[in-house]
């Protein structure tokens, strides 16, 4: 403990806090779990910082993949613009805005499941709160976590978000049709994301182009036959 202000008193109150916050929302997240898995529905939470392309990727995937119904949960802070996007791509979606709030919860998302009805045997997306920081601290109750990256973003970020990259079952790296033009180092970032996960699989897609856009139908047809 600080013995000038206390500091330190407050510290450990906060992190209290954080862990029953951290516990209760475990425990929304397992009924979140339970209630898909009577459904068959396989639900992935897919995480990336602002503008890595998580919009662009679902509405593409709206349109081509037919192995299982889709259906979407959209998390911002405001607007229901990734909402009408993916409705305009033929996805039922549900649009949760967050307010000053930074990541998608197990309550948020009870209330979206409640609200989307998603159809038995299909495939549930959640675009979570563009942030590389807390989303990968709450359980919502999915199936998988996707974390997309983008070449425009520095190879650094598994290092530097280590807990999102840890969180991953796939990481994505996205916009790979952009590499003539930045200065990106695509095996630094494979080693990194390895790091902060050994063993993940890392897969190189253009959303614009289309390259790799198989992979990702192929992985997410396993998931949905999971
Ligand atoms: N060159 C290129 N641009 C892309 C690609 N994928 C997405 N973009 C562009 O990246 C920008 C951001 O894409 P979004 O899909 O809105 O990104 P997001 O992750 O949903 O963004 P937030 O919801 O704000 O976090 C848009 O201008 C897209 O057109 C890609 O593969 N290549
Ligand atoms: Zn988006
Ligand atoms: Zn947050």
């Amino acid at each position: 403990m600080c013995g000038t202000c206390g500091c330190a008193d407050e510290e450990s109150k906060t992190i209290v806090l954080e862990q029953q916050v951290l516990a209760k929302n475990d425990g929304l997240a397992d009924a979140n779990r339970n209630w898909l898995q009577t459904r068959g529905i396989a639900m992935i939470n897919l995480m990336s910082s602002p503008g890595s392309g998580k919009t662009s990727l679902l509405a593409r995937t709206a349109r081509e993949f037919d192995a299982a119904p889709l259906a979407a949960v959209e998390g911002d802070q405001e607007t229901g613009l990734d909402a009408a996007r993916l409705r305009d791509s033929g996805c039922p979606v549900v649009q949760i805005n967050t307010g000053t709030g930074c990541h998608l919860d197990a309550t948020m998302l009870a209330d979206g499941l409640r609200a989307l009805r998603p159809p038995h045997h299909s495939v549930l997306f959640v675009e979570n709160v563009g942030n590389l920081v807390c989303p990968a601290l709450f359980d919502l109750g999915e199936q998988a976590r996707v974390v997309l990256a983008s070449v425009t973003e520095g190879a650094d970020k598994p290092l530097k978000y280590p807990h999102m990259f840890r969180a991953a079952d796939l990481v994505l790296l996205n916009k790979i049709d952009l590499l003539p033009h930045v200065d990106f180092d695509v095996a630094g970032f494979i080693d990194a994301a390895s790091m902060a996960n050994p063993g993940v699989r890392v897969q190189r897609l253009s959303v614009t182009t289309g390259e790799g856009i198989t992979e990702w139908y192929d992985w997410l047809g396993e998931q949905a036959h999971a």
